[in-house]
């Protein structure tokens, strides 16, 4: 049963809403007075298996944290001052309708409102339901959500065919296991007890990362490829499969199009040209290569960091085409696995009506700086007048935060900002609207890291006035006169709605399933294989070694290496000046922005660093423990130096993504990043960024 009761205490199961791939089902314990006094992670759940990572852990912390948004706020002081009055919500509601309906009735229409909003829930109700709906009623912009994961959906996509991979419950069988481009300590911690179960009979953990992170530490080996060299090291490694004939040629015949092209492409990666780019000695190449053919089912991890450069689509699509030609599918624990949630068939139109409106300009998110500054900067016509964020913190996590603020600085521009705290972006608001946190509000759950659904109950009051996103929604439309009775759905309905499919995967994943048992894992084997037979979900339907969709694009259908932006062999004279690459991937203690507000965990974090190279550090004069400067064209930011042999020579490591009203100096690594795109998916280039780092003081 999902509530049990004992000695005055209940238990109340639920989900975490975090955008990570773990998406954790835990169970809240609430006192006789109604208030949560634990958090854990269910010991049943396979994934969860009874532990919450660092940062959930303090959730209780967060939600009960001395500075909730309790009540509506209104602007008394300048924009961005952070000066704010209470007021009730039907004043708030009655002003933002007012000024929602003077622009929608204004000469460029509901296209001058701007909806903006991303993971801060990935709730199915909270994330994206109401709002949506509302949203498309309204006949307002819509927001192309490209700011985490576009270019890898899309890469894995032109592979692959959609996001289905590799099951995590797999990975014990695995002979191999290639942690690429991801952290899996810090960012998908519930992934490490399969790689402890498969290493328990003696196989060997790889990781790819230009950083010695505290998962490449754990690891048999730690390979220091240069940041935006993956496709490089991924026709390198073909090349040698092929050259050995490490090829299951009966799988590639079956299941795959264009293995002519990618041999010929591949023969292009001689062993010294891959070291040469990719910074990887030929022997280690040579290693890893062998490592991979002769596996039988080597699991590929990857995840998001190695996709946040110029070439991120075409890494994706070419790592993406290694299991198919060793066939590694066929087995449990081979494969590749970035995102398994389109495995999962929620009724998202049910969720959203997208019928609801007119077909309107689509904005992408990434591009926030330039949307709010130069309106003719392709996104066609009408500036934007209205903002309302919601699950999201742009001034500290969008790129090119010089831009982004100075249009959140606009006089002109209406900001209306739903959230749990003051952030760096509420601060620049002239409504601030109090949100319900997860321990407040129902939610049902996909995931993106396993294959179980999951149910989110409210296990305490809100917390002062504060409102689910779903209700607050609800009120504008009403305020508004939106009539479409969808507006009126309540949330259990909406979670109905979100269940109501046919799809064979989800068969067995009801309400009624969920409400008794807290989550249900899809109508699928376990582990599941899902191409150990084929069957891709390409238009071809096998894996597409050579992609006519990339074709049409104009893009070079066989996979390729594309090369960063900024780095020192394709912009010497950007390097010259700015001869360092910077990532900013998460802190150990963050989520993106959020828990950096938490006591516990900010002191954990301390404040923000940098990881510099030795070599690095004495060229510049720069001492351990010392602020340095890192700067570019685009902006700066200060923080303490950590120096280390634990990174490549050549790349520094801010680890993010703290809010800038927290730091010394206002800005954080956000200050440095620009508004690029890249190849695939119009996805923010984060990592691709040269900066120079200059001692302070
Ligand atoms: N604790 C914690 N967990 C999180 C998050 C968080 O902020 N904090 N964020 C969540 C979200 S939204 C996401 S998208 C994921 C992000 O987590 P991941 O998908 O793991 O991605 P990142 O942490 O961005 O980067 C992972 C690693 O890629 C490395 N990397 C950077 N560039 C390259 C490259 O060119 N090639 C290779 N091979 N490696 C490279 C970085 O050094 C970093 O160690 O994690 C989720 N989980
Ligand atoms: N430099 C650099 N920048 C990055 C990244 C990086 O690695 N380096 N990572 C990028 C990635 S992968 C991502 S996904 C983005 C993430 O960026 P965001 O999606 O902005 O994620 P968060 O910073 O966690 O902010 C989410 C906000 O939503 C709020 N929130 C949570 N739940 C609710 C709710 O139910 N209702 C309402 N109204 N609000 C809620 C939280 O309080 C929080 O302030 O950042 C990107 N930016
Ligand atoms: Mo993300």
């Amino acid at each position: 049963m999902p509530n049990t009761s004992d000695v005055g205490t209940t238990i109340v199961r639920g989900a975490c809403p975090h955008d990570c791939p773990d998406t954790c089902a835990t169970l809240v314990s609430v006192d006789g007075s109604g208030r949560a006094i634990r958090i854990q992670g269910d010991p049943n759940h396979p994934v969860t298996s009874g532990f919450l990572c660092a940062k959930v852990n303090r959730y209780l912390e967060r939600t009960y944290h001395p500075d909730r948004l309790t009540t509506p706020l209104r602007r008394v002081g300048p924009k961005g001052s952070g000066q704010f009055e209470a007021c009730s919500w039907d004043e708030a509601l009655t002003d933002i309708g007012a000024r929602l309906d003077a622009i929608r009735n204004g000469p460029h229409g509901a296209e001058a409102i701007l909806p903006y909003s991303y993971a801060g829930t990935m709730g199915q109700l909270q994330g994206s339901s109401m709002d949506r709906r509302f949203f498309h009623a309204l006949g307002a912009s819509k927001l192309n959500r490209t700011i985490c994961a576009e270019a890898g959906r899309v890469g894995y996509m032109m592979t692959v065919g959609s996001s289905v991979g590799a099951d995590a419950e797999g990975v014990p069988d695995s002979d191999l296991i290639v942690l690429w481009g991801t952290n899996t300590l810090t960012s998908n911690p519930h992934f490490w007890p399969f790689v402890l179960d498969a290493r328990k009979k003696g196989t060997r953990v790889i990781c790819i990362d230009p950083i010695r992170t505290r998962t490449a530490e754990q690891c048999d080996e730690w390979v220091a490829i240069k940041p935006g060299a993956d496709a490089a090291l991924a026709l390198g490694i073909m090349h040698e499969l092929f050259a050995h004939d490490w090829i299951d040629h009966d799988y590639v015949a079956r299941y795959t199009t264009g293995v002519d092209a990618l041999r010929e492409r591949a023969a292009e990666w001689s062993l010294e040209r891959t070291a040469d780019v990719t910074g990887i000695p030929v022997e280690r190449i040579t290693a890893l290569a062998a490592a991979y053919g002769r596996a039988k089912a080597a699991f590929i991890r990857l995840n998001y960091g190695l996709q946040r450069h110029a070439g991120g689509g075409m890494a994706v699509r070419t790592i993406a085409c290694l299991p198919a030609l060793t066939g590694h599918w066929r087995r449990a624990g081979g494969g590749v696995s970035l995102s398994v949630s389109a495995t999962f068939a929620m009724n998202k139109d049910g969720l959203q009506r997208p019928d609801l409106g007119p077909t309107t300009r689509t904005i992408n998110m990434s591009l926030l700086g330039d949307a709010l500054t130069t309106p003719d900067a392709g996104i066609g016509g009408a500036p934007v007048q209205a903002l309302i964020v919601y699950n999201s913190n742009p001034a500290a996590v969008a790129p090119d935060l010089t831009a982004v603020r100075r249009g959140l600085a606009r006089e002109d521009l209406f900001t209306v900002v739903l959230e749990h705290f003051q952030t760096d972006t509420a601060d620049w608001a002239d409504y601030v609207l109090p949100a319900t946190t997860q321990l407040e509000h129902w939610d049902v759950h996909t995931a993106y890291g396993h294959l179980y659904a999951s149910l989110n109950r409210p296990a305490i009051a809100p917390v002062g006035e504060s409102l689910p996103n779903t209700e607050i929604f609800r009120r504008l439309a009403a305020v508004m006169r939106l009539d479409d009775p969808s507006l009126r759905d309540d949330d259990l309905t909406l979670i109905r709605t979100a269940l109501d499919s046919t799809h064979a995967r989800m068969t067995g994943v009801t309400f009624e399933a969920l409400l008794e048992r807290g989550w249900v894992r899809l109508n699928v084997p376990r582990p599941f294989l899902p191409f150990a037979e084929g069957g891709f979900p390409t238009p071809s339907g096998m894996c597409e070694f050579v992609s006519p969709r990339l074709a049409a694009l104009g893009l070079d259908p066989v996979p390729t290496y594309i090369a960063p932006y900024e780095s020192p062999e394709s912009d010497p004279m950007l390097a010259a000046r700015f001869p360092l690459q910077l990532i900013s991937s998460p802190a150990h203690q963050f989520l993106n922005s959020s828990f950096v507000n938490v006591p516990t965990l900010r002191r954990a974090a301390k404040e923000p660093e940098c990881v510099m190279h030795p070599d690095d550090a004495g060229l510049r004069g720069v001492a351990g423990e010392s602020i340095v400067e890192i700067a570019n064209d685009r902006g700066a930011f200060q923080a303490r130096v950590r120096i280390s042999d634990g990174i490549r020579p050549g790349v520094i490591w801010a680890p993010s993504i703290w809010w800038t009203k927290l730091t010394d100096d206002h800005r954080n690594p956000n200050d440095t990043t620009s508004q690029r795109l890249t190849d695939l998916g119009e996805a923010p280039v984060f990592y691709d960024n040269l900066v120079e780092v200059t001692p302070v003081g």
